[in-house]
């Protein structure tokens, strides 16, 4: 790259440290805790002492600061080492942001000093079994009593449900519809909080999943974030990011897969040659390459987009969150099958990304969801 299209030299540097503490603590292990479905807070909570918990939180809340193609970096060079911690952090970034973004002092003040440092982590609860999709249609209920919320419903595919501290929870305060949800913070031992069991997944073995049960819990009101209504904006605007950060997540992932397939292709032996010498593998290794770089770039265009706010930011994360997840599945599904018998075994690393990278297409969002976002306002 050159000229405009160049990293400074903090967005290198910031990369040269996600890359090298994802070497050190999280390559190394990923493996095992796919295999054992062994939930890493140790290398969570090393993540961030690097300020990683935090990434786009204000300096005066305790975060870095940083903009969304930074964060965009460092979850892509951790997804090198394992999609799913990666994305795990993203996703406590995103709440963590929501309440920094958007909170009343009050509620920063209880919470964002124990989510900077991780030593709580939070969820974003949007989903419900009845409301995917269509988020907006969610059913989660609280009604006022007093200054307090009584909250009750289910949400479901909670990541981080069962583990983490801290719920940043869509309820239904008002009508039907977008308008009238709003976001509170609730905790993993308000009375009446509970779990689904644990989701049995494809993939993303290193973090839990489980449905979050809210049977009619005591909310203080200075738990609400924003305004009353104002809470689909807030999820969604996270969701900007969010995207952004999954996107990322599948470049990574894709990156090792096309890595360690010119390395395996150019070391395996078949009809008296290297299968890197064959033009079949050569091609496909150049379209590996060229459609990953080409949703990187969209990638942080789009992330400079919602750093600045600009007014498509919405349908630039959309269009790169698509791209960037589609492109990261195909690149991982043609190195494995560049590995032969060998990519569908355990001991190489493709399956397991392989697995990891197929949910980025359904979460944050499905990839037709996003194609809705950005059909509709080019219609529009
Ligand atoms: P549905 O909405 O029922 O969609 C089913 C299919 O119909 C999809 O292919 C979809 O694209 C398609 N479809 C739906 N509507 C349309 C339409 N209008 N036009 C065209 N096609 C359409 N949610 C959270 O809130 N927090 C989390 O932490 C979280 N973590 C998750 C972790 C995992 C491992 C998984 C699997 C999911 C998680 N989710 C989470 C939920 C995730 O966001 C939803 O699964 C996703 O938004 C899709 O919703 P759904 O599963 O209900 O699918
Ligand atoms: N930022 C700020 N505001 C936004 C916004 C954004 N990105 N997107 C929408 N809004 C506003 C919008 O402007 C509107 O407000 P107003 O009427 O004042 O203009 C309001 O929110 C309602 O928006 P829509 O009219 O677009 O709402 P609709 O119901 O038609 O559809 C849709 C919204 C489909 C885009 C949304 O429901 C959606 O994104 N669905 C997918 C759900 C999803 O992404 N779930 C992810 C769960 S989290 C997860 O999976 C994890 C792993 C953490």
């Amino acid at each position: 790259m050159s000229g405009q299209f160049d990293l400074t030299d903090d967005q290198l540097e910031i990369q040269e440290l996600a890359r090298r503490f994802t070497a050190d603590r999280i390559t190394p292990f990923a493996a095992e805790w796919d295999e054992k479905h062994l939930f890493p807070r140790d290398t969570i909570r090393a993540a961030a002492e690097l300020g990683f918990g935090a990434i786009y939180v204000s300096e005066v809340s305790g975060g870095i600061a940083l903009g969304r193609l930074e964060a965009a970096l460092i979850m892509e060079a951790m997804a090198y080492g394992c999609p799913s911690t990666s994305a795990f952090i993203s996703i406590h970034n995103m709440a963590t942001w929501m309440i920094d973004a958007f909170g009343a002092e009050a509620v920063k003040a209880k919470y964002l000093p124990a989510l900077v440092t991780m030593e709580k982590i939070a969820s974003y609860c949007l989903t419900e079994a009845g409301s995917g999709s269509d988020a907006a249609a969610l059913r989660t209920r609280a009604v006022r009593d007093g200054d307090d919320w009584i909250v009750t419903g289910n949400k479901q595919f909670i990541s981080g449900g069962g583990e983490n501290e801290v719920y940043v929870v869509m309820v239904r305060t008002g009508e039907e519809g977008p308008k009238g949800i709003s976001c509170l913070v609730i905790e993993k031992d308000m009375p009446g909080v509970s779990f689904g069991t644990q989701e049995r997944k494809l993939g993303w073995h290193s973090q839990p999943t489980a449905q979050l049960i809210l049977d009619g819990v005591r909310v203080p009101g200075e738990n609400l974030v924003g305004g009353l209504g104002d809470g689909f904006k807030i999820a969604m605007s996270g969701l900007d990011g969010g995207r952004l950060n999954i996107g990322a997540c599948s470049l990574g992932g894709a990156q090792r897969c096309l890595d360690e397939a010119v390395a395996y292709t150019k070391d395996r032996k078949q009809f008296g040659k290297a299968i890197a010498d064959f033009q079949n593998t050569q091609f496909t290794l150049a379209d590996m390459a060229t459609e990953l770089e080409a949703a990187r770039a969209l990638l942080y265009m789009a992330a400079v987009k919602v750093t600045e706010g600009a007014p498509d930011k919405t349908r630039f994360a959309a269009m790169a969150k698509r791209l960037a997840t589609d492109t990261g599945s195909a690149v991982a599904d043609r190195a494995l099958q560049l590995h032969g018998g060998y990519g569908y075994l355990m001991d190489y690393p493709i399956e397991r990304i392989w697995r990891d990278l197929r949910v980025h297409r359904i979460l944050e969002g499905t990839n037709e969801v996003m194609k809705m976002i950005v059909g509709r306002e080019l219609v529009r």
